[in-house]
């Protein structure tokens, strides 16, 4: 009979920089669950890459000095790239796709063309607003206090000739198969995306899907001046890397529809909206699953390339261990939420859960059956009440483990393993093997009571395998486990080593770690890694487009002072002030800076405003004018300071 199938992905990565620990996160959690899959018999196909093309990649070219493919050759591949990485990491991936590829550069040009043909793409006119960060077209409307809504940076003005989308004809299927179906997970992640992008003002808007700005894509082949839709290109890759449209791969009647999509959630919209309507304009069936799993924060942010705000992979990897990086990560953090990333947390979780938990449990036990029965443990079977409870719950672990895999909630099917370690642990106090092997008449009891603690250790090590591989095939050594003694099959039963089972001591598999030591000179590392190649002090391009003097005096510069300031419900950005510009009526700005000041900090200062521009609306509330700040970048990190004016200056007074 043929394997059952399971075929899972990450997202395919931007090669723009090189990848931190929230990357890693992703990719560690897809190896975890298809190393879980193919202990329980599947047929397993786990793909990830990089996602090569847009203009961003084709900037940082220009800065390098290099040929975008000359740009991500390095990051891909090149001494501690990508590849290097994951194989680091352990990573497991069947196949690992690059949108640069030729075959998938074809398919995407033929899939393009298909849609065309079919009527879903037409050309049009795009005219609106570019975040060039996150390589997305949005209307005004959709602004955040004039910024991008995703990133919360600046937008420019843009009009090109492009081709969309129909996306709106695609709108109600893809509503029914958010609200009727458990297509998106974490369920809570359904409502937002059919509140803000399907049932809001105007509906499911067509999505732009080709590039005249910039080169580095792929030429639409029938228009070449337009390049395709970086996203387009990107989201095909999990079907083109089995053989859509190519003939490079053969694998789609096997592994397609995907089980599961691991996204984080800030791509949830392009994976839960756009993707099925892509495959719906092409016939195709749809992905079984998209999880839009959590960010790893620091101090509240998200860690991200752009920030600058980043902890390394390789760091913390070379210095605590592979196995302990990726087992802290999927152990601290639930996969569907944001967790705060520590340095301590790091550090706490090896020492408590491995060093402690598991580290001493195999030690002791693997100890206790060298110096009582010289290594080789026989199997006499003297029951007492004593094992009962230990028994039943290592008994029952494969199946709450599963319950939770299956869910992919790897933070709780860890909890349901290491509450049978701690049980484990209690189990030795309890029965203190030390005192029965004091007496001769009681052997065969201890004999048991040992082989119930390898057993133990044995159903446990199983379940960990996917989590920390090699950490579990020395455990498996060091209690002597034959290769049917480590199968899935064998961790649903208690008692399966066997007779005569010969351990070997080795060394401590997770060593204590010494945390303040180990602190200071994490700092000292990751601090000296930020700063290679970053500049301390970035400066905002600077204009390349002369205005003309009169309309440069046409703009009104006043000085303002804060009679109060608040932050503004339900955003996370706005500030509202209500100021003094002398004119006798309040003037009400709002300005999206709350990430760099407290209210309180603001009220009676003197500041800089423009006041002519246009009244805006954002978030229901009217900004008449404009604050003016200065902003930089310091070793990645973005800086805004306002301009505050000398106290002496009163409200009203003209910047000329
Ligand atoms: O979005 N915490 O690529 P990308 C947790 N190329 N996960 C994080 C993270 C963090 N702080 N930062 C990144 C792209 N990730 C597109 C994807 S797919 C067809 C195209 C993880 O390099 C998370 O999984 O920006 C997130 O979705 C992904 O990296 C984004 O990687």
């Amino acid at each position: 009979m043929e394997n059952k199938t399971f075929y899972i992905t990450t997202p395919i990565y931007y090669p723009s920089d090189k990848l931190h620990i929230g990357h890693t996160y992703c990719t560690v959690a897809t190896d975890a669950m298809a190393r879980y899959k193919r202990l329980t018999g599947y047929d397993v196909m786990f793909l990830t890459g990089t996602d090569e093309h847009g203009q961003k990649i084709e900037d940082k070219a220009k800065e390098a000095g290099v040929t975008p493919k000359e740009f991500v050759d390095r990051i891909v591949e090149g001494n501690r790239g990508i590849l290097d990485l994951w194989k680091l990491m352990n990573i497991s991936n069947d196949r690992f796709i690059r949108t640069t590829d030729e075959y998938h550069v074809k398919a995407i040009q033929r899939i393009f063309r298909r849609m065309y043909d079919k009527g879903d793409i037409y050309k049009g006119t795009y005219k609106g607003k570019y975040c060039k960060p996150c390589e997305s077209f949005w209307t005004e409307s959709q602004l955040v206090d004039g910024k991008c809504p995703d990133c919360g940076r600046e937008v420019q003005d843009a009009e090109e000739e492009a081709y969309f989308f129909r996306a709106s004809k695609y709108a109600q299927r893809v509503c029914d198969l958010l609200t009727g179906t458990d297509f998106l997970q974490p369920a809570s992640r359904v409502n937002e995306m059919v509140n803000n992008f399907i049932q809001c003002e105007g509906g499911l808007q067509d999505l732009c899907v080709s590039r005249t700005s910039f080169t580095w894509g792929i030429p639409v082949d029938f228009d070449d001046k337009h390049v395709v839709y970086v996203w387009l290109d990107a989201l095909f890759n999990y079907m083109t890397a089995l053989g859509l449209e190519n003939d490079a791969h053969h694998d789609l009647d096997k592994y397609w529809p995907a089980d599961v999509h691991f996204v984080g959630k800030e791509i949830v919209r392009f994976h839960a909206i756009y993707w099925p309507a892509f495959l719906m304009s092409l016939d195709l069936p749809l992905p079984k699953h998209v999880y839009g799993h959590g960010w790893l924060v620091m101090d509240g942010g998200k860690m991200s390339k752009s920030k600058g705000n980043v902890v390394d992979p390789y760091i913390l990897a070379e210095r605590f261990g592979v196995d302990a990086l990726r087992f802290f990560l999927l152990r601290t953090f639930p996969f569907g939420s944001d967790g705060n990333f520590s340095n301590e947390l790091l550090i706490n979780t090896i020492n408590v859960d491995l060093a402690n938990d598991l580290g001493n449990l195999v030690s002791r036990s693997t100890a206790m059956v060298e110096k009582y029965f010289g290594g080789t443990l026989p199997k006499t079977g003297v029951a007492e009440s004593v094992d009962d409870e230990l028994l039943t719950m290592a008994k029952a672990l494969r199946g709450k483990y599963e319950a939770q895999m299956e869910k992919y909630q790897f933070q709780s099917a860890l909890e349901e393993i290491f509450k049978v370690i701690a049980r484990a642990n209690k189990y030795i106090d309890e029965t203190a093997p030390w005192v029965l092997a004091k007496d001769e008449s009681r052997r065969d009891r201890l004999a048991t009571l040992l082989f119930n603690l390898l057993e133990t250790v044995r159903i446990c090590t199983v379940l960990l395998t996917p989590f920390i591989p090699e950490s579990c095939d020395k455990i498996f050594e060091q209690i002597g486990a034959t290769a049917c003694e480590r199968t899935w099959e064998s961790a649903e039963v208690f008692g399966v080593l066997h007779d005569g089972v010969s351990v070997r001591k080795g060394d401590a598999i997770f060593p204590r770690i010494d945390a303040a030591a180990e602190l200071k000179e994490l700092e000292a590392l990751e601090g000296a890694a930020k700063n290679v190649g970053t500049p301390a002090v970035e400066l905002e391009p600077y204009a390349t487009e002369s205005v003309d003097f009169d309309t440069f005096c046409k703009s009104d510069f006043r000085a303002v002072k804060v009679k109060s300031c608040e932050a503004v419900k339900k955003s996370e950005k706005l500030l509202r002030f209500t100021l003094d510009d002398g004119s006798g009526t309040d003037r009400q700005i709002l300005s999206g800076i709350h990430k760099f000041y407290e209210p309180e900090q603001l009220v009676g200062k003197t500041l800089l405003a423009i006041i002519n521009l246009p009244p805006r609306k954002m978030m229901g509330l009217e900004s008449c004018g404009m604050l003016i700040s200065a902003v930089h970048k310091e070793s990645g990190e973005e800086k805004l300071h306002l301009v505050m004016l000398d106290d002496a200056i009163p409200a009203g007074a003209k910047m000329c």
